[in-house]
């Protein structure tokens, strides 16, 4: 093993293992300081980023769980640099950037907030502009890693996208149904029930029993936790195995701070009384925002790259060939007919389509290359 590969490796032992110890000890810290335990110095130098997408009928409330979710200035250890208090209808797809700093780390947090559907006369496909989004990103990835300034790229793809479910109503209605479909070959998707101040107890556990027994039948691949190791320790495998059993998250948003106990708390005020968002006996809040920043960004993160990605970039590349080979095959020699001598616009025409041709096969070449070098 040469020097470079042993200081690597001492690197990664000093800042890669997954400090669980850490984690336990630690349980009432919530933020993501702790990120660098699971990765490597370079990423902690750059800061980390995440891209979270919202999707699911109009007025759920996921514009309100955001912000709760991120925007907060409830925790002491963090400077917010950016914040967008006011919340309204959203009305088209809007990216907000967000520069976290907890004990020194950076995350920047992309946040893609989406306008719910319901409100037009025809919701027939109305999950296209989410998805068409989801393309984009993948295909601006795609053109920036098969160009030469590799090293810079701007990763805007997302990597996860949480799904509101209604907290009315028996289950998934058809159009959840059709929407996560439309969806779960592209990213991650985490369902959620909102506004589950709607609900008793026991009809938060009817739902998320009925929900989850639908996303089985109806075959949605919604973002699957990672197995728990079995060398982990007891209580470990405990809170893992409490977190995919309290799937569906229920969740609660708000943007008020409320007094509730002699403690200001995020929360909202009823007549009669306090529904606190972090209170774990109130809602799934805490777990879902555990979850995301910090036990399994990196997971979504690897799925994103690894599967959905790739699936992206094998179908583009298919579709590369076949129109190199049909393009090969039109080009093939003309039998009979004298040509006509080309006029300036169409020579110019057929010299960029050439040049076209010629980048298309270039990049090919380096995505096979590309792929045999990850197939060894
Ligand atoms: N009861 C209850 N109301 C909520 C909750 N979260 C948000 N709301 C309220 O629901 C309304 C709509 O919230 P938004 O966050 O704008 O909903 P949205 O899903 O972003 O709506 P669109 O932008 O139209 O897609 C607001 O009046 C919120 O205060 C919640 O957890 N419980
Ligand atoms: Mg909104």
């Amino acid at each position: 093993m040469d020097t470079m590969m042993l200081q690597e490796k001492l690197v990664e032992k000093l800042l890669c293992p997954r400090t669980r110890t850490t984690r336990q000890k630690d349980k009432q810290y919530v933020g993501f300081a702790t990120l660098p335990n699971q990765v490597h110095r370079k990423s902690v130098k750059k800061g980390f980023d995440f891209t979270l997408m919202v999707a699911g009928e109009s007025g759920l409330g996921k514009s309100t769980l955001v912000n709760s979710l991120f925007l907060t200035d409830l925790y002491k250890d963090r400077k917010l640099l950016n914040a967008e208090e006011r919340i309204n209808q959203t009305v088209e797809i809007t990216k907000h950037t967000v520069d976290i700093e907890e004990k020194g780390v950076k995350l920047k947090l992309t946040i893609v907030d989406t306008p719910g559907f319901g409100d037009a006369v025809n919701n027939n496909e109305c999950w296209r502009p989410i998805t068409d989004y989801i393309d984009q990103q993948f295909e601006q990835y795609f053109r920036d890693e098969s160009g030469l300034n590799r090293k810079n790229i701007l990763d805007n793809r997302v990597h996860c996208c949480l799904y509101f479910i209604p907290p009315f109503g028996h289950g998934l209605r058809p159009v959840d149904v059709e929407f996560m479909k439309a969806l779960h070959e592209k990213v991650n998707i985490i369902p959620l029930i909102s506004k589950a101040d709607c609900l008793t107890p026991t009809e938060v556990k009817k739902l998320k029993d009925r929900v989850r027994d639908e996303i089985e039948r109806f075959g949605i691949k919604v973002y699957q936790f990672p197995e728990c190791d079995s060398d982990e320790e007891e209580e470990f495998k405990q809170m893992d195995k409490e977190l995919k059993e309290c799937t569906p998250f229920a969740v609660i948003g708000s943007n008020t701070v409320v007094e509730a106990r002699g403690q200001r708390v995020r929360g909202r005020l009823y007549p009669w009384g306090i529904v606190e968002v972090e209170n774990q006996s109130h809602c799934d809040f805490v777990k879902l925002r555990n979850m995301l920043i910090r036990s399994h960004m990196h997971d979504l993160k690897d799925v994103t790259c690894d599967v959905h990605y790739e699936n992206y970039r094998a179908h583009c590349i298919q579709e590369m060939t076949s129109k190199l080979a049909q393009d090969n095959r039109t080009d093939s020699p003309l039998p009979i007919l004298p040509l006509p001598t080309p006029d300036v616009e169409t020579e110019k025409l057929i010299k960029m389509k050439d040049e076209e041709l010629k980048r298309m096969q270039e990049m090919l070449e380096k995505m096979q290359q590309q792929m045999h070098e990850k197939d060894q």
